[in-house]
Parts: C-alpha cells; sequence; structure tokens
C-alpha cells in the first residue's frame, strides 16, 4: 500500500487548504491516481485495521439494487446511517442506479447484469462500464438529505461515480473515477471495494485478475483526520492479504458474506477517526 501512503503524505504536506460543504475544513489535491497489482494481494490498508465486514455487506447491497440501510444495519454496519431518513432511505443512490436506472419512459436499465455479458460476450469492448451520476435524481444542495429524498432524489450524489472494466491476455482489470474521495476513511474502503468486485465479476467471466486503478478528482484528508494520518505514516505497512471465494455463485447476484475469506491479514490497530457528514 505504499501508493497510499505516498498519497497521504503528499495531500498533508501539499495539500491546499479548502473549505467543504461539512465545515470541516479539509487538505486537498486536484486530480491524483493510484493502482495495484491484484495479482499481489488484496490491496488492503494494512497501516490501520479496516472493518472488511463493512466494505463487503456493503458491495452486496449495492449489488442487490438496495438503498435502505436496513440490510445493513441488520449485519452490524452503519457507515451510511448518518445520512438516511428516519425509514432508512438513501433515495436513489449507488444500488438503484445499478441496478435499476430509470429511462424517461419508466423503463429500467440494469447496468451490472449488461455489464457481465458483455465481458462474456465482447470481452474487448471498450464500454464496460457502471455509471452511478444519473443527473436526473441528483439532489438538490440546498437541501438536506432526508429533504432530498423526501422529493425523491438521492441523499447524496455519488462519490465513486464511474466504473470501467477492460480485459486483455484473460486478464480483467478495473477502473474507478471519485469525484471526491475522504482520503483517511472513504478510500480504503473504495480500494478494497472495486478489488472484491473486480475479483467477484472475473469469477464469473471465467478471467484472471489484472489490476485496479482509482482516478481522484478532489483528493482530501479532513482537518480532524491530520494527526491519525501522521500515525498511519509512522508505521511500516505489512504484507498483503490474499482474497478467497470459496465457491463460484450461479451469478454475480448470488454471492453470501460468507463465501468470503480474507487470509493473511494482520494490520496495525484501527485508527478510529469521526466522519464528516
Ligand atoms: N462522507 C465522508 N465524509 N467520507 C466518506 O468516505 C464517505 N463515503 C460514504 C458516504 N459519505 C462519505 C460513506 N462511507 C466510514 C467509512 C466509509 C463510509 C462512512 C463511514 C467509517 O467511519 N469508517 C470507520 C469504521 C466504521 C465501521 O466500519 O463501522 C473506519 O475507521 O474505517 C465514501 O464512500
Amino acid at each position: 500500500m505504499k501508493q497510499y501512503l505516498e498519497l497521504l503524505e503528499e495531500t498533508l504536506t501539499t495539500g491546499c487548504l479548502k473549505g467543504d460543504r461539512t465545515g470541516t475544513g479539509t487538505k486537498s489535491l486536484f486530480g491524483r491516481q493510484i493502482r495495484f497489482n491484484l495479482q499481489a494481494g488484496l490491496p488492503l490498508v494494512t497501516t490501520k485495521r479496516l472493518h472488511t465486514r463493512s466494505i463487503i455487506h456493503e458491495l452486496l447491497w449495492f449489488l442487490k439494487g438496495d438503498t435502505n440501510i436496513k440490510y445493513l444495519n441488520d449485519n452490524g454496519v452503519s457507515i451510511w446511517n448518518e445520512w438516511a431518513t428516519e425509514t432508512g432511505e438513501l433515495g436513489p443512490v449507488y444500488g438503484a442506479q445499478w441496478r435499476n436506472w430509470k429511462g424517461v419512459e419508466g423503463e429500467s436499465y440494469d447496468q451490472v447484469t449488461a455489464l457481465i455479458a458483455g465481458i462474456k460476450n465482447n470481452p474487448d469492448s471498450r464500454r464496460h462500464i457502471i455509471s452511478g451520476w444519473n443527473v436526473a435524481d441528483l439532489p438538490d444542495e440546498t437541501k438536506s438529505p432526508q429533504e432530498n429524498v423526501a422529493n425523491g432524489k438521492m441523499a447524496l450524489p455519488p462519490c465513486h461515480l464511474l466504473y470501467q472494466w477492460y480485459v486483455a491476455e484473460g486478464k480483467l482489470s478495473g477502473s474507478l473515477y471519485i469525484r471526491s474521495n475522504d482520503l483517511f476513511l472513504g478510500n480504503p474502503y473504495n480500494t478494497c471495494s472495486l478489488a472484491i468486485f473486480t475479483h467477484m465479476i472475473a469469477q464469473q467471466c471465467d478471467l484472471d485478475v489484472g489490476e485496479i486503478i482509482i482516478s481522484i478528482g478532489d483528493c482530501h484528508l479532513y482537518s480532524n483526520h491530520f494527526e491519525q494520518a501522521k500515525i498511519q505514516l509512522q508505521r511500516e505497512p505489512k504484507a498483503l492479504p490474499e482474497l478467497i471465494i470459496k465457491r463460484k455463485p450461479d451469478s454475480i447476484f448470488d454471492y453470501h458474506f460468507e463465501d468470503f475469506e480474507i487470509v493473511g491479514y494482520d494490520p496495525h490497530p484501527h485508527i478510529s477517526a469521526p466522519i464528516a457528514v
């Protein structure tokens, strides 16, 4: 995870002081990219412990097309609670756009089903894309997340908004554009999530895994994460763990939490940090 730590250090030492929507304040850089070879292991931060169960459940929740936090909370995951309504709704966020993008006539587009079919049938295609940026469903920035959900809009516009996969020499690589990335809390989740998703798609399409590439727009460290970032930078990274998927489910929608095993994850202790809402 050298690339991640270098980006953390660069942001901490050279980032511009910049205000933000949450009022917390950040150090920020614009336009950065990090990449990981999935053959070298699962790119999971080792300089602090990550809650991999939150990451796996969040990904399975996206794939279900679910946008209510009930499934997450039932599984002990609370990372989306801050933005939900009293009934747990987040509006048409990730899962809704991935599985049920609404066309002008009310028709539904399942981008995940189309993605798998596309990779299987036409691996060389340059259109293996999932987009979360549905302009018609974006929230009104002058309203609260809950008010936006009540109006049928997203609670928050997607941060990880454009995915693309690429097949060459029997290997599947994944790329993700993140418009706004919380380097301390969000980035390690997003990287690990893309890696696991790419492993699942590769398994379904009988491919090996290649690389993942994360491209970031506003790359920032919140002011109340500076001390935590410094602690992490003093730690020596450890060997990357390995992802084992214990069976091959019938489809991309049939994976269960228990199908995933992460072996050899021996990180430094967890470092807690407040989430900016
Ligand atoms: N808002 C902000 N400010 N940062 C984000 O990374 C972010 N997201 C999602 C939506 N809004 C965001 C939510 N994702 C944690 C991690 C990811 C989140 C939200 C919260 C978090 O607090 N992680 C703790 C452990 C909490 C747990 O797993 O129970 C950690 O220490 O990693 C970016 O997609």
